[in-house]
């Protein structure tokens, strides 16, 4: 049966904005019908996609508003769809989407039968709910829910704690679509990104200050490697001390800043390991891609990670902090090309057969058609 679903999320590069729109993207080519609303257009969604209406939510400025209220604008623009009739409204991200969508369905009325579905990502729970500012409001948009979707085991754990919440959580990992990401079938020219035969690391994030990217320096600068070359790929606030820190260690001709690119497959398979220093990281949808793409992963143990990379399998796994050991495990991997290939091709599989898109698809499929099947909760 072919559902009308909305689709609320950031557009920004972060995880979660990614996640909403390759989903929303999966389910117009599977015959729903999607309304898809952010404030800009998600870097991963195209001009024109068949079955799929994007709603670009605009707030006006008001000389009384310092801060311009986004959410009444988004809740407003979420009603008027409702009440063309929306079977589900899928959010992603708790704050604020949650909260808008309860309130455009307290707006659209009790004939609304709109079933809302949340998910949540990573710091809308471990730094957002710790925050006394949103932690009651939060569980309360968690309440109003019809279904809560975690992406990982670990954070579903750590809602559970972290707001006292007793109520059902589903648990749906990022997917990663496998055809798309997958190492090519000749091999890619590296020579763009370094000199003949040198190895390359790729870090990929937002450089926001919890990926701690700048260690990504500190173990590029210890192997034993002089020809390596670090590529960074992605934009934020921390990629500007990170350059003046490249050049600070005399490291400038080893590291290539890419910034924000939409199209990362090409550069992924050109590299040999991936590196994601985090120091929290509730499921690691780049460290999923880099694996897709055939690449071992050197990561920190920390929130979901480890129910994506294998420890000894598909990569290695250290303490927060401990560049020492990171280094160790890129050396290790660079100096035995057998050995990175071999865990590149487990990751790839591991990518294929835990995370496909196929089986996303089918498990929010089951979770739409579970709400919709239950009585809605009207307060
Ligand atoms: O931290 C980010 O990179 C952004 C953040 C988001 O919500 O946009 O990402 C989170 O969601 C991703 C998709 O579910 C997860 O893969 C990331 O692990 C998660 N980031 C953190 O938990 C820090």
């Amino acid at each position: 049966m072919s559902l009308r679903i909305g689709i609320a999320c950031y557009p920004t590069y972060g995880g979660s904005g990614v996640l909403a729109t390759e989903l929303g993207l999966a389910l117009a080519d599977s015959g729903h019908r999607i309304d898809l609303f952010s404030y800009a257009r998600p870097q991963r969604l195209s001009a024109f996609h068949e079955g799929i209406e994007f709603h670009n939510v605009t707030v006006s400025s008001y000389p009384l508003f310092q801060y311009p209220p986004y959410d009444l604008a988004l809740a407003s623009s979420m009603r008027s769809v409702m009440e063309q009739g929306l079977d589900i409204l899928h959010v992603h991200y708790a704050v604020p989407h949650a909260l808008c969508a309860y309130l455009a369905r307290r707006m659209a009325g009790p004939e609304c039968a709109t079933r809302i579905v949340t998910t949540l990502h990573g710091t809308d729970i471990t730094i957002l709910g710790r925050d006394p500012s949103y932690r009651e409001v939060i569980r309360f948009g968690l309440e109003q829910s019809d279904a809560v979707i975690s992406v990982s085991e670990w954070l579903a754990e750590e809602t559970r704690t972290v707001f006292d919440y007793d109520g059902p959580i589903d648990v749906v990992p990022n997917f990663v679509d496998t055809e798309r990401f997958s190492p090519p079938p000749t091999p890619c020219d590296r020579n763009k990104l370094a000199p003949e035969g040198a190895p390359l690391i790729v870090h990929m994030s937002n450089f926001r200050l919890l990926k701690r990217a700048h260690e990504t320096l500190d173990v590029l600068d210890r192997i034993d490697h002089p020809d390596a070359v670090l590529v960074l790929a992605g934009d934020g606030p921390e990629l500007s001390p990170i350059r003046d820190e490249a050049t600070r260690r005399g490291l400038c001709d080893r590291v290539r800043f890419l910034g924000e690119i939409a199209e990362v497959t090409p550069i992924l398979t050109c590299c040999d390991v991936a590196l994601f220093p985090s120091e929290s990281e509730s499921f690691g949808l780049a460290a999923l891609e880099a694996m897709s793409c055939g690449l071992p992963v050197v990561a920190t143990r920390v929130g979901g990670v480890p129910e994506v990379v294998i420890e000894g399998e598909t990569g290695y796994l250290h303490e927060v902090g401990d560049t020492a050991a990171m280094a160790r495990s890129v050396q290790k991997l660079l100096a035995d090309p057998e050995l990175c290939a071999a865990m590149g091709q487990r990751a790839a599989a591991r990518a294929r057969e835990c995370f496909s898109l196929k089986s996303s698809l089918e498990q929010h499929e089951a979770i739409y058609r579970r709400v919709l099947a239950a009585p809605i909760r009207h307060p």
